[in-house]
């Protein structure tokens, strides 16, 4: 949190009598994606929102792009309070945070619309709470599509095709023992490292949703991209709860409230993004490949067992499946 005294505590003397509580916070806001992509804009409408609602008092600035770092990195800041908000995908939460895990299950989620009642429910709130007790506050989920699998050279066409191939996943254990199971053989990194292993051969392939294949440029260099479809993980906005410690009540009402419109606006700019990208992918005369997705959701047992195992998982698990 950037306090920023000089010019607002005079500001603030003139607006209200305790000087203090009108300094100017500028929020840190981490993304790893570029302009234009909806978690990015998504945040930056919900600093408008805030800005707006407490006068100009309270800012959020995006720093995107990845320039805080890569995702687990600045998950770490985050925490210990160097960042004040990170937008990250529930993947590298995982390890950190277990209600988060059953999130990203394979083939959990039967639509969008299903992961939508999921986490707009008690069921979010509650994966949100669960942040706390890690020095995080989880505000809101955003949407993330459907990942898929995409190669440089050889195409999947059916889950053998997998077997061997070295795919890079996000740096969770769920993930690696998902690639496992589909027959693959893991390779985590950050999103960033990505495109130059996939260039070098480093990995024969990744995954993603349209979007990130897209404005990370994956799709020019793996030009077969198969749509299983595997996890419709969604992305997750969390404030550092030391940077939320410092914020009055009323300010966090802001801030959550915000968040939780930001999210409306998201699925908009969602919607019109995977369609984009798609198209571009579509027009750049990329594979596009369709699945028998039955044979690589039959695979996943193995994921489900190791990860569904204490009572509190499975309760979740069970409760999620009969979101309806
Ligand atoms: C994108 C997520 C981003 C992840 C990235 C990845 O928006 O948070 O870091 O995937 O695969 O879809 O690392």
């Amino acid at each position: 949190m950037r306090i920023l005294p000089a010019f607002s505590l005079a500001f603030g003397l003139t607006l209200a009598a305790g000087a203090v509580s009108a300094q100017e916070i500028t929020l840190r806001s981490a993304d790893i994606h570029p302009d234009g992509y909806p978690t990015v804009e998504a945040v930056k409408f919900m600093g408008q929102l805030v800005s707006e609602r407490t006068n100009g008092r309270i800012k959020i600035e995006v720093m995107n792009n990845a320039v805080l770092g890569n995702e687990k990195d600045t998950i770490e800041q985050t925490r210990f309070g160097v960042i004040d908000m990170n937008r990250v995908n529930a993947a590298p939460f995982n390890n950190l945070v277990a209600e988060t895990t059953v999130l990203g299950l394979p083939f959990l989620f039967r639509s969008t619309e299903h992961m939508h009642h999921t986490v707009d429910g008690p069921i979010g709130d509650e994966v949100l709470a669960a942040f706390e007790p890690h020095g995080l506050v989880g505000l809101t989920f955003y949407d993330s599509g459907a990942r898929s699998f995409y190669t440089t050279k050889k195409p999947i066409e059916k889950l053998a095709d997998l077997k061997g191939m070295k795919i890079r996943v996000q740096q969770s254990d769920l993930w690696i023992a998902m690639m496992e199971a589909f027959g693959a053989n893991p390779t985590p990194m950050p999103m960033g490292e990505v495109y130059s292993s996939l260039e070098t051969g480093v990995v024969d392939g990744a995954e993603n949703n349209w979007p990130s294949y897209e404005s990370a440029r994956h799709y020019e260099i793996a030009k077969n991209y198969t749509l299983t479809q595997h996890s419709l993980n969604p992305e997750i906005l969390v404030i550092s709860k030391i940077s939320w410690n410092k914020l009055s009540p009323d300010d966090q009402k802001i801030l959550r409230q915000a968040a939780k419109e930001s999210t409306v606006k998201m699925r908009e700019l969602w919607v019109a993004r995977e369609k984009a990208s798609e198209e571009k992918v579509r027009a750049a005369g990329n594979k596009i490949i369709e699945v028998d997705k039955k044979e690589f959701s039959d695979a996943m047992k193995p994921v489900y067992d190791k990860f569904v195992t204490d009572p509190k998982q499975k309760d979740l698990l069970a409760r999620v499946q009969a979101v309806q």
